[in-house]
Protein backbone atom coordinates (compact mmCIF):
# COMPACT_ATOMS: atom_id res chain seq x y z
CA UNK A 1 0.00 0.00 0.00
CA UNK A 2 1.24 3.48 -1.12
CA UNK A 3 2.01 6.09 1.86
CA UNK A 4 -0.49 8.94 2.27
CA UNK A 5 0.83 12.44 1.58
CA UNK A 6 1.57 14.44 5.10
CA UNK A 7 -0.31 17.36 6.60
CA UNK A 8 0.38 20.44 4.35
CA UNK A 9 0.82 23.87 5.79
CA UNK A 10 -2.29 26.24 5.39
CA UNK A 11 -1.19 29.01 7.98
CA UNK A 12 1.81 30.76 9.64
CA UNK A 13 2.16 32.88 12.62
CA UNK A 14 5.17 35.15 13.33
CA UNK A 15 5.03 36.49 16.45
CA UNK A 16 8.35 38.60 17.62
CA UNK A 17 8.14 39.05 21.69
CA UNK A 18 10.88 41.19 24.01
CA UNK A 19 10.94 38.94 27.28
CA UNK A 20 12.77 40.88 30.40
CA UNK A 21 16.50 40.29 30.77
CA UNK A 22 18.79 41.13 33.67
CA UNK A 23 21.95 43.38 32.84
CA UNK A 24 23.92 41.20 32.08
CA UNK A 25 27.88 41.90 31.01
CA UNK A 26 29.27 40.36 28.15
CA UNK A 27 32.45 40.66 25.64
CA UNK A 28 30.11 42.65 23.28
CA UNK A 29 28.76 45.29 26.18
CA UNK A 30 25.35 44.60 28.35
CA UNK A 31 21.89 42.82 27.59
CA UNK A 32 18.99 44.96 26.68
CA UNK A 33 16.46 44.76 29.78
CA UNK A 34 14.71 42.74 26.87
CA UNK A 35 15.66 39.80 25.30
CA UNK A 36 13.77 39.58 21.68
CA UNK A 37 12.41 36.24 20.29
CA UNK A 38 10.91 35.09 17.70
CA UNK A 39 7.75 32.82 18.20
CA UNK A 40 6.89 30.84 14.82
CA UNK A 41 3.95 28.86 14.14
CA UNK A 42 2.94 26.73 11.66
CA UNK A 43 -0.37 25.15 11.49
CA UNK A 44 -2.06 22.46 8.94
CA UNK A 45 -4.84 22.13 6.70
CA UNK A 46 -6.09 19.83 9.60
CA UNK A 47 -5.65 22.35 12.15
CA UNK A 48 -2.53 20.96 13.81
CA UNK A 49 -0.03 23.68 15.18
CA UNK A 50 3.17 23.09 15.67
CA UNK A 51 5.64 25.82 17.35
CA UNK A 52 9.57 26.77 17.35
CA UNK A 53 10.81 29.79 18.55
CA UNK A 54 14.79 31.82 17.60
CA UNK A 55 16.30 34.68 18.70
CA UNK A 56 14.62 37.92 17.35
CA UNK A 57 15.88 40.15 14.63
CA UNK A 58 13.77 42.06 12.49
CA UNK A 59 15.14 41.37 9.07
CA UNK A 60 15.25 37.41 9.64
CA UNK A 61 11.37 38.05 10.75
CA UNK A 62 10.76 39.61 7.61
CA UNK A 63 12.50 36.89 5.79
CA UNK A 64 10.65 34.31 7.58
CA UNK A 65 7.43 36.69 6.63
CA UNK A 66 8.67 36.35 3.07
CA UNK A 67 9.75 32.79 3.24
CA UNK A 68 5.47 32.38 3.75
CA UNK A 69 4.56 32.13 0.09
CA UNK A 70 6.70 29.04 -0.58
CA UNK A 71 5.87 27.15 2.98
CA UNK A 72 2.39 27.34 2.35
CA UNK A 73 1.06 24.23 0.75
CA UNK A 74 4.40 22.33 1.60
CA UNK A 75 4.24 18.68 3.39
CA UNK A 76 5.95 19.38 6.70
CA UNK A 77 7.22 15.36 6.58
CA UNK A 78 9.32 17.00 3.33
CA UNK A 79 12.54 18.72 5.19
CA UNK A 80 14.72 17.95 2.52
CA UNK A 81 12.97 19.99 -0.09
CA UNK A 82 11.59 22.97 2.35
CA UNK A 83 15.10 23.31 3.60
CA UNK A 84 16.18 23.58 -0.51
CA UNK A 85 13.48 25.68 -1.46
CA UNK A 86 14.67 27.90 1.23
CA UNK A 87 18.16 27.64 0.35
CA UNK A 88 17.39 28.90 -3.20
CA UNK A 89 15.51 31.41 -2.09
CA UNK A 90 18.09 32.68 0.17
CA UNK A 91 20.94 31.97 -0.28
CA UNK A 92 23.60 30.22 1.37
CA UNK A 93 25.12 31.99 4.51
CA UNK A 94 28.45 32.72 4.29
CA UNK A 95 30.82 32.40 7.83
CA UNK A 96 31.45 36.23 7.22
CA UNK A 97 27.78 37.05 7.69
CA UNK A 98 27.86 35.06 11.65
CA UNK A 99 29.35 38.83 12.48
CA UNK A 100 32.02 38.57 14.96
CA UNK A 101 29.29 39.33 17.93
CA UNK A 102 29.12 36.33 20.24
CA UNK A 103 26.02 35.13 18.24
CA UNK A 104 25.14 34.21 15.23
CA UNK A 105 23.52 36.50 12.87
CA UNK A 106 22.92 34.82 9.62
CA UNK A 107 19.41 34.11 7.81
CA UNK A 108 19.48 30.83 6.88
CA UNK A 109 19.96 28.67 9.79
CA UNK A 110 17.60 30.95 11.93
CA UNK A 111 14.68 30.97 9.04
CA UNK A 112 15.11 26.77 8.60
CA UNK A 113 15.67 26.20 12.35
CA UNK A 114 12.11 28.06 13.31
CA UNK A 115 10.88 25.78 10.29
CA UNK A 116 12.30 22.59 10.85
CA UNK A 117 11.55 22.63 14.61
CA UNK A 118 7.70 23.89 14.28
CA UNK A 119 7.20 20.92 11.65
CA UNK A 120 8.96 18.06 13.84
CA UNK A 121 6.29 19.64 16.36
CA UNK A 122 3.31 18.90 13.97
CA UNK A 123 5.22 15.62 12.65
CA UNK A 124 5.03 14.55 16.44
CA UNK A 125 1.72 14.89 16.93
CA UNK A 126 0.74 13.20 14.07
CA UNK A 127 2.65 9.66 14.30
CA UNK A 128 1.72 10.21 18.48
CA UNK A 129 6.07 10.20 19.39
CA UNK A 130 8.00 12.75 21.18
CA UNK A 131 10.38 14.79 19.03
CA UNK A 132 13.45 13.10 20.61
CA UNK A 133 11.96 10.03 18.59
CA UNK A 134 12.28 11.39 15.42
CA UNK A 135 15.91 12.02 15.69
CA UNK A 136 16.37 8.58 16.41
CA UNK A 137 15.34 8.55 19.65
CA UNK A 138 16.27 8.63 23.41
CA UNK A 139 19.38 8.26 24.58
CA UNK A 140 19.11 9.16 27.88
CA UNK A 141 15.87 10.39 30.81
CA UNK A 142 16.98 13.84 31.53
CA UNK A 143 19.23 16.01 30.04
CA UNK A 144 21.79 17.96 32.38
CA UNK A 145 22.69 21.67 31.97
CA UNK A 146 25.17 23.77 33.79
CA UNK A 147 24.36 26.80 36.03
CA UNK A 148 25.76 29.71 33.27
CA UNK A 149 27.27 32.59 35.72
CA UNK A 150 27.41 36.42 34.15
CA UNK A 151 28.80 39.68 35.24
CA UNK A 152 26.30 41.89 35.87
CA UNK A 153 24.81 45.21 37.17
CA UNK A 154 22.19 45.09 39.97
CA UNK A 155 18.80 44.93 38.11
CA UNK A 156 16.03 43.04 37.31
CA UNK A 157 15.48 43.96 33.12
CA UNK A 158 12.21 45.01 32.20
CA UNK A 159 10.54 47.71 33.26
CA UNK A 160 12.55 47.98 36.46
CA UNK A 161 15.99 47.93 34.43
CA UNK A 162 18.47 48.78 36.68
CA UNK A 163 16.20 48.81 39.69
CA UNK A 164 15.48 45.65 41.94
CA UNK A 165 12.24 44.12 42.97
CA UNK A 166 12.31 44.47 46.46
CA UNK A 167 9.31 41.68 47.21
CA UNK A 168 11.63 38.59 45.19
CA UNK A 169 12.81 36.01 47.38
CA UNK A 170 15.25 33.13 46.44
CA UNK A 171 16.57 32.90 43.12
CA UNK A 172 14.37 35.43 41.75
CA UNK A 173 16.37 37.95 44.47
CA UNK A 174 19.78 36.71 43.70
CA UNK A 175 19.15 36.72 40.06
CA UNK A 176 18.93 40.72 40.72
CA UNK A 177 22.14 41.17 42.56
CA UNK A 178 25.03 42.56 41.14
CA UNK A 179 27.77 40.45 40.06
CA UNK A 180 31.60 42.84 39.36
CA UNK A 181 33.80 40.35 41.67
CA UNK A 182 35.09 36.77 42.37
CA UNK A 183 32.88 37.00 45.93
CA UNK A 184 29.43 38.17 43.89
CA UNK A 185 30.28 35.68 40.73
CA UNK A 186 30.87 32.91 44.02
CA UNK A 187 27.23 34.68 45.76
CA UNK A 188 25.21 34.06 42.37
CA UNK A 189 26.35 30.58 41.86
CA UNK A 190 25.37 29.53 45.43
CA UNK A 191 22.38 30.82 44.78
CA UNK A 192 21.97 29.45 41.45
CA UNK A 193 23.05 25.74 42.07
CA UNK A 194 20.11 26.09 45.28
CA UNK A 195 17.68 26.51 43.26
CA UNK A 196 18.32 24.42 40.16
CA UNK A 197 20.73 21.55 41.23
CA UNK A 198 23.37 22.25 38.61
CA UNK A 199 26.42 20.67 38.97
CA UNK A 200 28.42 22.20 36.31
CA UNK A 201 29.08 26.17 36.07
CA UNK A 202 30.45 28.22 33.59
CA UNK A 203 31.17 31.71 33.91
CA UNK A 204 30.78 34.54 30.69
CA UNK A 205 34.12 36.24 30.91
CA UNK A 206 35.61 38.69 28.63
CA UNK A 207 34.10 41.36 30.41
CA UNK A 208 37.16 42.45 32.71
CA UNK A 209 40.80 42.20 32.68
CA UNK A 210 41.71 38.16 32.48
CA UNK A 211 43.15 38.29 36.07
CA UNK A 212 40.17 39.47 37.55
CA UNK A 213 38.21 36.49 36.04
CA UNK A 214 40.82 34.12 36.18
CA UNK A 215 40.75 34.93 40.13
CA UNK A 216 36.92 34.28 40.29
CA UNK A 217 37.17 30.88 38.50
CA UNK A 218 39.79 30.07 41.52
CA UNK A 219 37.02 31.35 43.76
CA UNK A 220 34.72 28.93 42.78
CA UNK A 221 36.83 25.94 42.89
CA UNK A 222 37.48 27.02 46.17
CA UNK A 223 33.48 27.47 46.63
CA UNK A 224 32.44 24.50 45.36
CA UNK A 225 35.33 21.70 45.13
CA UNK A 226 36.85 19.68 42.71
CA UNK A 227 34.25 17.38 41.85
CA UNK A 228 31.97 20.36 39.97
CA UNK A 229 33.54 21.11 36.63
CA UNK A 230 34.07 24.46 35.62
CA UNK A 231 33.97 26.55 32.36
CA UNK A 232 35.42 29.72 31.35
CA UNK A 233 33.91 31.94 28.24
CA UNK A 234 35.92 34.77 27.63
CA UNK A 235 33.91 35.32 23.78
CA UNK A 236 37.68 35.40 21.64
CA UNK A 237 38.37 38.61 23.54
CA UNK A 238 42.36 37.29 24.66
CA UNK A 239 44.89 37.23 22.95
CA UNK A 240 46.83 33.66 22.11
CA UNK A 241 49.52 34.63 24.99
CA UNK A 242 46.94 35.90 27.31
CA UNK A 243 44.90 32.43 26.48
CA UNK A 244 48.20 30.85 27.00
CA UNK A 245 49.25 32.06 30.12
CA UNK A 246 46.00 32.23 31.97
CA UNK A 247 45.27 28.55 30.61
CA UNK A 248 48.11 27.16 31.81
CA UNK A 249 47.37 28.86 35.24
CA UNK A 250 43.93 27.27 34.94
CA UNK A 251 45.00 23.54 33.89
CA UNK A 252 44.31 22.39 36.94
CA UNK A 253 40.84 23.38 37.75
CA UNK A 254 38.88 23.67 33.90
CA UNK A 255 36.84 21.24 32.61
CA UNK A 256 37.39 23.52 29.61
CA UNK A 257 38.01 26.52 28.03
CA UNK A 258 35.37 27.93 25.66
CA UNK A 259 36.63 30.55 22.77
CA UNK A 260 39.69 32.35 24.42
CA UNK A 261 40.61 33.24 21.38
CA UNK A 262 39.48 34.42 17.85
CA UNK A 263 39.54 32.08 14.84
CA UNK A 264 40.73 28.81 13.87
CA UNK A 265 44.47 29.24 13.31
CA UNK A 266 44.58 31.43 17.11
CA UNK A 267 42.74 28.34 18.43
CA UNK A 268 44.85 25.92 17.22
CA UNK A 269 47.99 27.39 18.62
CA UNK A 270 46.57 27.70 22.27
CA UNK A 271 45.29 24.14 21.72
CA UNK A 272 49.31 22.67 21.11
CA UNK A 273 50.28 24.85 24.03
CA UNK A 274 47.39 23.76 26.46
CA UNK A 275 46.49 20.46 28.05
CA UNK A 276 42.93 21.56 29.05
CA UNK A 277 40.23 20.69 26.34
CA UNK A 278 39.07 23.89 24.52
CA UNK A 279 35.48 24.29 22.93
CA UNK A 280 33.79 26.83 20.38
CA UNK A 281 30.70 28.72 19.53
CA UNK A 282 32.58 31.17 18.01
CA UNK A 283 35.83 29.83 15.36
CA UNK A 284 33.86 26.46 14.34
CA UNK A 285 30.36 27.52 13.19
CA UNK A 286 28.77 25.72 10.34
CA UNK A 287 29.33 22.47 7.92
CA UNK A 288 31.98 24.86 5.65
CA UNK A 289 33.97 25.53 8.67
CA UNK A 290 34.36 21.93 9.73
CA UNK A 291 37.33 20.65 6.78
CA UNK A 292 39.47 23.64 8.28
CA UNK A 293 38.44 22.83 11.84
CA UNK A 294 39.81 19.16 11.31
CA UNK A 295 43.34 20.32 9.37
CA UNK A 296 44.41 22.80 11.77
CA UNK A 297 43.09 21.01 15.35
CA UNK A 298 41.45 24.49 16.61
CA UNK A 299 39.23 22.62 19.39
CA UNK A 300 37.75 19.61 20.97
CA UNK A 301 34.47 20.67 21.24
CA UNK A 302 31.75 22.27 19.46
CA UNK A 303 28.89 23.43 20.86
CA UNK A 304 25.92 23.18 18.56
CA UNK A 305 23.16 25.60 18.75
CA UNK A 306 20.24 24.32 16.60
CA UNK A 307 19.14 27.77 15.96
CA UNK A 308 22.10 28.40 14.50
CA UNK A 309 23.31 25.13 12.73
CA UNK A 310 19.48 25.28 11.04
CA UNK A 311 18.15 22.42 13.04
CA UNK A 312 17.74 19.78 14.95
CA UNK A 313 18.50 17.45 12.53
CA UNK A 314 21.31 19.35 11.29
CA UNK A 315 22.89 19.20 14.71
CA UNK A 316 22.34 15.55 14.73
CA UNK A 317 24.55 15.43 11.37
CA UNK A 318 27.18 17.42 13.59
CA UNK A 319 27.14 14.97 16.18
CA UNK A 320 27.76 12.44 13.82
CA UNK A 321 30.93 14.22 12.42
CA UNK A 322 32.12 15.60 15.65
CA UNK A 323 32.16 11.68 16.54
CA UNK A 324 34.13 11.23 13.52
CA UNK A 325 36.73 13.41 14.24
CA UNK A 326 37.01 12.68 18.17
CA UNK A 327 35.66 16.09 18.54
CA UNK A 328 33.15 16.39 21.58
CA UNK A 329 30.02 17.44 21.26
CA UNK A 330 27.75 20.04 23.53
CA UNK A 331 24.95 22.90 23.46
CA UNK A 332 25.45 26.95 23.24
CA UNK A 333 22.89 29.12 24.09
CA UNK A 334 21.44 32.99 24.24
CA UNK A 335 18.26 34.30 26.58
CA UNK A 336 15.55 31.67 25.47
CA UNK A 337 12.10 30.44 26.58
CA UNK A 338 10.70 27.18 27.14
CA UNK A 339 9.83 26.40 23.59
CA UNK A 340 13.76 26.67 22.70
CA UNK A 341 14.45 24.87 25.86
CA UNK A 342 12.07 21.84 24.73
CA UNK A 343 13.70 21.40 22.08
CA UNK A 344 16.99 21.54 23.24
CA UNK A 345 15.84 18.71 25.49
CA UNK A 346 14.94 16.37 22.75
CA UNK A 347 17.86 17.46 20.92
CA UNK A 348 20.31 16.63 24.20
CA UNK A 349 18.11 13.58 24.91
CA UNK A 350 19.14 12.23 20.90
CA UNK A 351 22.67 12.56 20.91
CA UNK A 352 24.52 9.44 20.92
CA UNK A 353 27.10 10.73 24.03
CA UNK A 354 26.50 13.90 26.28
CA UNK A 355 30.11 14.20 27.97
CA UNK A 356 29.22 17.64 28.99
CA UNK A 357 26.52 19.50 30.85
CA UNK A 358 24.66 22.29 27.95
CA UNK A 359 24.69 25.51 28.59
CA UNK A 360 21.45 27.67 28.99
CA UNK A 361 20.19 31.04 29.95
CA UNK A 362 16.54 30.01 31.22
CA UNK A 363 17.14 30.82 34.72
CA UNK A 364 17.92 34.60 33.42
CA UNK A 365 14.71 34.75 32.30
CA UNK A 366 11.43 35.12 34.10
CA UNK A 367 8.51 35.01 31.61
CA UNK A 368 7.06 31.78 29.68
CA UNK A 369 4.58 31.47 26.93
CA UNK A 370 3.86 28.38 27.35
CA UNK A 371 1.41 26.34 29.04
CA UNK A 372 2.11 25.65 32.36
CA UNK A 373 4.45 28.14 32.90
CA UNK A 374 8.42 27.69 33.51
CA UNK A 375 9.79 24.40 32.66
CA UNK A 376 11.53 22.90 35.67
CA UNK A 377 14.98 21.24 36.93
CA UNK A 378 15.64 18.59 39.05
CA UNK A 379 19.56 18.28 40.05
CA UNK A 380 20.40 20.34 37.19
CA UNK A 381 18.43 18.49 34.73
CA UNK A 382 15.38 18.45 32.94
CA UNK A 383 13.06 15.37 32.05
CA UNK A 384 12.58 14.49 28.43
CA UNK A 385 9.10 15.38 27.32
CA UNK A 386 7.25 12.25 26.60
CA UNK A 387 3.85 13.87 24.87
CA UNK A 388 3.71 13.84 21.00
CA UNK A 389 5.93 16.14 19.71
CA UNK A 390 8.03 18.79 21.61
CA UNK A 391 5.87 18.28 24.53
CA UNK A 392 4.55 22.23 24.78
CA UNK A 393 1.80 24.09 23.98
CA UNK A 394 1.43 28.12 23.13
CA UNK A 395 -0.19 30.12 26.30
CA UNK A 396 -1.40 32.55 23.97
CA UNK A 397 -2.28 35.21 26.55
CA UNK A 398 1.26 34.96 27.68
CA UNK A 399 2.53 35.74 24.38
CA UNK A 400 0.20 38.34 23.26
CA UNK A 401 1.98 39.92 26.64
CA UNK A 402 5.34 39.67 25.78
CA UNK A 403 4.45 40.72 21.72
CA UNK A 404 3.01 43.85 23.83
CA UNK A 405 6.73 44.32 25.41
CA UNK A 406 8.34 44.37 21.78
CA UNK A 407 5.92 46.75 20.36
CA UNK A 408 6.61 48.82 23.25
CA UNK A 409 10.50 48.59 24.01
CA UNK A 410 11.36 49.66 20.40
CA UNK A 411 14.40 46.97 20.09
CA UNK A 412 14.28 45.37 16.43
CA UNK A 413 17.71 43.04 17.10
CA UNK A 414 20.02 42.78 20.01
CA UNK A 415 22.87 45.69 20.40
CA UNK A 416 25.22 45.24 23.46
CA UNK A 417 26.82 47.85 22.44
CA UNK A 418 24.63 50.17 22.67
CA UNK A 419 23.20 49.16 25.53
CA UNK A 420 26.48 49.69 27.38
CA UNK A 421 26.97 52.96 26.21
CA UNK A 422 23.65 54.27 27.88
CA UNK A 423 25.92 53.10 31.28
CA UNK A 424 29.74 54.24 30.04
CA UNK A 425 29.35 56.56 27.22
CA UNK A 426 31.70 55.91 24.57
CA UNK A 427 32.36 52.58 25.54
CA UNK A 428 33.42 49.94 22.25
CA UNK A 429 33.74 47.01 21.23
CA UNK A 430 37.16 45.29 20.21
CA UNK A 431 37.01 42.07 18.80
CA UNK A 432 40.56 41.20 21.09
CA UNK A 433 40.57 42.77 24.16
CA UNK A 434 43.34 41.77 26.37
O1 LIG B 1 24.22 36.11 26.47
O2 LIG B 1 25.79 37.60 26.56
C1 LIG B 1 25.40 36.47 26.31
C2 LIG B 1 26.38 35.45 25.78
O3 LIG B 1 27.65 36.03 25.68
C3 LIG B 1 25.92 34.94 24.45
O4 LIG B 1 25.65 35.99 23.57
C4 LIG B 1 26.91 34.01 23.78
O5 LIG B 1 26.47 33.76 22.47
O6 LIG B 1 26.34 32.38 25.49
C5 LIG B 1 27.03 32.64 24.38
C6 LIG B 1 28.38 31.99 24.30
O7 LIG B 1 28.55 30.95 24.86
O8 LIG B 1 29.26 32.50 23.62
MG1 LIG C 1 30.55 30.69 24.06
Amino acid sequence: MASTPGPRIKDIHITPIATVDPPLLNAAGLHAPYALRTVLEIVTEDNISGISEIPGTKDIDAALEDSKKLLIGQDVFQLNQIRQMLVQAFGKDSSADRGLAPWDQRKLVHIFSAVEVACLDIIGKVTNKPVVDLLGGKMRDRVPFAAYLFYKYAGAGGELGFEQDPTASGWDEARQKSALNPEEIVAQAQAMCREFGFQSIKLKGGVFPPRQEVDAIFALREAFGPDVPLRIDPNALWQVETAIQYGREMEPVLEYLEDPVRGQENMAQVRKALKTPLATNMCTTSFEEIPRSIALGSEDIILSDHHFWGGLRASMTLAGICETFGRGLSMHSNSHLGISLAAMVHLGAALPKMTYALDTHYPWQSDEIIIGGRLKFEEGSVLVPTEPGLGVELDRVALAKLHENYKACGLTKRNDEVEMQKVQPGWKFEAVRW
